[in-house]
């Protein structure tokens, strides 16, 4: 056997505190995962630990979930082939029509995503795409903000966990369109920069249905004891590849049947 550099167990706490400065101080830092190994269940305690000093330190809320990684398109342009999730922060919403600041974030690139509102409980294991479906009461367009802090977004999967997914700042329509008569997976997008169409999906692009999604995540969240309440926002993750963002881009995702939405870059 010829000698390797055996990787390190992570220190969660030095983790937690190395992302949170990092976010606040808006500067990049180097993957864990290159001095270090830690496993996904480790990865979401982490996350989970970050939001919580950002909800004590920035009092701040949480008021969603996000899922990410959810469409082909975003796994390849990621290279990392598996869904996951994080947590809305109150104090990264951008309300409709409010300008994006592109100075306060490190190379925030910005992506169409389809926001859901549910009216039931979903607990798993075991909740099917079915049940998902019936618990979606609302859907709107929606737009996130990434901003990974790891230098060129070059990450694992566990490094992206850790680091909240990789959440900066989110928009969603304040219009919210009763879901229960709109297919969600037949609904085309269209995704413009500066009135030229960037991108095209539809709603089927995030893992077959965003229902079977969402049923993911209540699944995922059982494995970590958790579940998803009634009355949930959920971001269902990017239909199409990010792209970069500079002050002065004015960005539109329009969904079929859910409406537009605008996001004003300064
Ligand atoms: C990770 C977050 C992915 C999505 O919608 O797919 C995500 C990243 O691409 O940095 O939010
Ligand atoms: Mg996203």
């Amino acid at each position: 056997m010829s000698a390797t550099n055996v990787a390190a167990p992570i220190d969660v706490e030095a983790a937690t505190r190395t992302l949170f400065e990092a976010q606040r101080d808006r500067r990049e830092i180097e993957p864990f995962t290159d001095t270090s190994t830690f496993d996904e269940k480790t990865a979401y305690a982490i996350q989970k630990k970050l939001v919580t000093k950002q909800v004590e330190q920035e009092a701040t809320r949480i008021v969603g979930l996000k899922l990410g990684l959810t469409s082909e398109a975003k796994q390849k342009q990621m290279s990392v082939h598996e869904p996951i999730y994080g947590i809305l922060l109150d104090s990264r919403y951008v309300g409709e029509g409010e300008p994006l600041a592109v100075s306060t974030l490190i190379h925030p690139k910005v992506e169409p995503e389809i926001a859901v509102f549910t009216s039931a409980p979903l607990r798993g294991p075991g909740v099917t795409p079915d049940q998902a479906r019936k618990a979606i009461a609302f859907a709107t367009p929606a737009m996130e903000v990434i901003d990974s802090r790891y230098k060129d977004f070059r990450f694992t999967l566990t490094d992206v966990i850790a680091d909240n997914t990789s959440a900066a700042r989110f928009a969603i329509a304040s219009r919210r369109v009763p879901a229960a008569n709109v297919d969600l997976r037949t609904v085309g997008v269209v995704f413009e920069k500066n009135g030229e169409v960037v991108s095209t999906a539809a709603g089927a692009a995030i893992l077959g249905d965003p229902a079977n999604a969402v049923a993911w995540l209540a699944n995922k969240l059982a494995e970590h004891g958790e579940s998803i309440a009634a009355g949930t926002t959920i971001m269902a993750g990017a239909l199409t590849d990010a792209i970069a963002i500079a002050p002065g881009d004015v960005i539109t995702v329009t969904v079929a049947q859910l409406g537009s939405l605008t996001l004003r870059c300064v």
